[in-house]
């Protein structure tokens, strides 16, 4: 089919445009750790279903050590180094650079995140959250080592379907509430043109470079900035400079239901997060076996 250059530029009758840009600054928090968190700051209190995205770096002695979840699900992506983490039910293993751990914290979980040894260890740290019928089920993990990730390239663009689809190759892995991640890499002069289910919200939190999202003639966004996307069919995106863009595709159907958080307990209601702390204080309904446990 031959098409006019002005068609060309369109291939989402409604692009979704950005809604809003926010820096993610960098916050020292104690010796040997850094985060630029974008979700979840006061600019960005959250963005339905998701409630945190934290870019860490951390060095020994920082670490998060033993500490509980509820009621959410948090996806680490290692970048570069190693995370070591142990739980109170005795898993433990280390997320090594380009692998996925997917925790669904459910009713309860208390583990320890750690770096894996010297140097600097990165990653993403994304928490989304979980329906009200969802919050107390089983705790679960979805494992996904870097050469299992399914992969994806066509002229200059590269994906990496983390979850959800792309490029025509779908991820294999479930989330409860229907979310999509994926990394893409583009290279100068690269652009693609990637579907997101309309009732969605979605973002791009830009890894390394510089890409031009939503129109053709938009400004040049640079690394550690988040767009949240207006609404509309999919988002179009350009690499018009001279090194490599990656980023982070990030959508998820909004909840729409309310949201009570006190630290790593997200409930609908306060009387559920008193009995969040209970339950954690007192080890019951869930927390069992925080009663023993100590990381190692
Ligand atoms: C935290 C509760 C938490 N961002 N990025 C309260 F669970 C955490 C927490 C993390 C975290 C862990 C890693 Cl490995 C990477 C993260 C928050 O564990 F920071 C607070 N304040
Ligand atoms: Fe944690």
């Amino acid at each position: 089919m031959i098409m006019s250059v002005t068609d060309q530029r369109f291939e989402f009758q409604r692009p979704r445009l950005i809604a809003k840009k926010v820096l993610a600054e960098p916050r020292v928090a104690g010796r040997g750790a850094v985060f630029r968190r974008s979700i979840g700051r006061p600019e960005l209190e959250s963005l339905d279903p998701f409630l945190l995205l934290d870019d860490f770096s951390l060095s020994p002695p920082a670490g998060f050590p033993d500490h509980p979840h509820r009621g959410f699900e948090t996806v680490t992506y290692v970048l570069q180094g190693g995370i070591s983490h142990q739980d109170f039910a005795g898993n433990k293993g280390i997320i090594h650079a380009g692998d996925v751990q997917w925790m669904t914290a459910g009713r309860g979980m208390v583990h320890s995140e750690m770096p894996a040894g010297e140097g600097t260890h990165t990653g993403l740290q994304l928490w989304i959250n979980l329906a009200s019928k969802d919050k107390m089920i089983e705790p679960m993990y979805q494992e996904l080592l870097s050469d299992d990730i399914p992969k994806a390239e066509k002229e200059g663009v590269e994906v990496k379907v983390i979850a959800g689809e792309a490029m025509g190759v779908q991820s294999s892995l479930y989330t409860r509430t229907p979310t999509m991640y994926l990394d893409f890499t583009l290279k100068p002069n690269a652009e693609y043109h990637q579907s997101i289910p309309e009732p969605w919200n979605s973002f791009v939190y830009i890894i390394e470079g510089e890409g031009v999202f939503g129109m053709p003639n938009s400004s040049r966004r640079s690394a550690h900035h988040i767009l949240v996307l207006g609404p509309g069919e999919g988002v179009s995106m350009w690499n018009k400079s001279s090194k490599p863009l990656r980023f982070i595709l990030g959508g998820g159907l909004p909840l729409n239901e309310p949201v009570v958080q006190h630290g790593p307990f997200v409930m609908n209601t306060q009387a559920e997060i008193d009995k969040a702390i209970e339950d954690y204080n007192y080890a019951k309904n869930g927390f069992e076996m925080a009663r023993q446990w100590r990381s190692k």
